[in-house]
């Protein structure tokens, strides 16, 4: 993806924040010195409801191409988020996101869209080699001073998290198994924004009554409800002034 469309999706999600947010996707509350940043600053779930872009970035032919490859079949898109990650916001404990989807049979991909320069620093994003193969974990609690999610799941025994560095237009594909996660943006200058897809196959039996499927040109596909599902990341209150 070029410069140029990650630059008009931030300006379009900086827009839309400008706006004063949108209830049920999001909604920013004003800064405080101290305050949680992800309170000014909270992600934006399933964009595409309410924005042309991002619906059009969801269901973008070039990410079809590569979810068909990777799936091998026809998909179906399932959800899209926006984060903004500002300076000093918590990141997102290590997960799967076929926790929260609970696509059945099967699992869900992420196609992970860097819009900024993404590296250790602004609290990039890490992954554990090999979990891509395994069953879901059971989460424990994460620590609400690094993570805005409570889900965490220790890396099993085997390759530790690696960093992935991304350029912006970058996109990061991997399935609800993978395990990752970031820690905090601890620049004070540097926001770290990225627009995540979630897609199933055609064949998946089952998906989480909150994943409003759409095919990939734009009708909507709905799948039976499988149970245990919700948002991906179930969030801690926000962090109050330190
Ligand atoms: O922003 C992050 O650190 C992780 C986000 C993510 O991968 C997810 O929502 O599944």
């Amino acid at each position: 993806m070029g410069r140029a469309e990650t630059d008009r999706l931030c300006a379009r999600f900086a827009a839309l924040r400008a706006a004063g947010g949108v209830p049920g996707h999001f909604e920013p509350r004003g800064a405080e010195p101290g305050g949680d940043p992800l309170a000014a600053w909270p992600r934006v779930m399933q964009p595409h409801e309410i924005d042309g872009l991002s619906r059009a970035l969801l269901l973008d032919a070039r990410l079809r191409e590569v979810l068909e490859l990777l799936l091998g079949e026809e998909v179906l898109a399932a959800q899209s988020m926006f984060s903004f990650k500002p300076p000093g916001a918590r990141g997102q404990a290590l997960h799967q996101d076929n926790f929260y989807l609970r696509v059945e049979p099967g699992t869900c991909v992420a196609a992970w869209l860097a819009c900024d320069v993404i590296d250790r620093d602004n609290g990039g994003l890490d992954v554990v080699p090999g979990t891509h193969r395994m069953e879901l974990f059971r989460p424990e609690e994460a620590d609400a001073e690094v993570s805005f999610a409570r889900e965490y799941v220790p890396p099993p025994p085997g390759p530790a998290p690696v960093p992935v560095d991304m350029a912006p237009g970058d996109v990061l594909f991997f399935n609800g198994s993978l395990v990752h996660g970031s820690g905090p943006n601890r620049t004070p200058d540097r926001f770290r924004r990225s627009f995540i897809g979630h897609y199933v196959g055609r064949s998946a039996e089952r998906i989480g009554g909150y994943y409003r499927t759409l095919s990939m040109s734009g009708e909507r596909v709905p799948l039976p409800e499988s149970e245990g599902a919700g948002p991906c990341g179930t969030e801690f209150a926000p962090h109050g002034p330190h």
